[in-house]
């Protein structure tokens, strides 16, 4: 079984997902579990707090290292061979090989490390394993890429997806071959038709053509 423990400080943002769905369905079957640790358990003083200004001066707050080490430490003491990852708009971008790798190994422990405010203090980065980006934006807070991390890597555990093996032949399963178009009924919506080899019941012709229509992602 894999599991995901997620720190972060908007637990509320991210677990509705998990609750739904083939996450929810996931966790279910034991494939998947996933855990919170609210960092805010891990703050500094009476005010719980996990940010301060950065030294050299500029604008907003940064994540502090007291309350990420700890709370990765109170972790560890569990797991040790728990991995760290920490979404950050510098990270290496996310792909499919990477989820494979993850889905993998059956019985890992992923760390997922929230960041938010305006960044995190650089030491973090030396409990980290892996930094992962979405792509060439930035976004508010780690959640979304938690989230993103966490699906693409579920869905791939065997016995996940429905009985067909169907992560095996769908968009993105092996890293390059992309979805050939799909239709289901009706067969003629508003004008708009079905490719008449698909209704042909040639199932050598639909796979080659299937094949021919197929993208790739890089
Ligand atoms: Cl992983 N984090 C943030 N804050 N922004 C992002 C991202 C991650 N990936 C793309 N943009």
């Amino acid at each position: 079984m894999i599991k995901f423990t997620i720190i972060t400080l908007f637990q509320e943002a991210i677990e509705p997902y998990l609750k739904a769905s083939m996450m929810w369905k996931a966790a279910e079957k034991g494939l998947a579990e996933f855990n919170f640790v609210n960092l805010r358990d891990f703050g500094l003083g009476p005010h719980k707090s996990v940010d301060d200004t950065p030294y050299g001066g500029g604008d907003g707050m940064l994540l502090r290292c007291e309350p990420v080490f700890n709370a990765i430490e109170s972790i560890k003491a569990v797991n040790p061979e728990a991995k760290v990852i920490l979404p950050t708009p510098v990270g290496e971008i996310w792909a499919q090989a990477r989820a494979r790798e993850f889905a993998a190994d059956t019985d890992a422990h992923y760390i997922i490390l929230c960041p938010h405010y305006e960044g995190y203090d650089e030491r973090i980065l030396s409990i980290v394993d892996y930094k992962v980006s979405l792509g060439k934006y930035v976004l508010t807070g780690g959640e979304l890429p938690a989230l993103t991390v966490i699906d693409s890597v579920v869905r791939l555990i065997p016995g996940v997806l429905g009985g067909e093996q169907s992560a095996e032949i769908e968009s993105f399963s092996d890293g390059d071959n992309l979805e050939y178009p799909q239709y289901t009924k009706p067969a003629d919506f508003r004008g708009m038709k079905v490719p008449d080899i698909l209704l042909s019941g040639n199932h050598g012709e639909i796979a080659k053509w299937r094949a021919a229509h197929s993208g790739k992602v890089e």
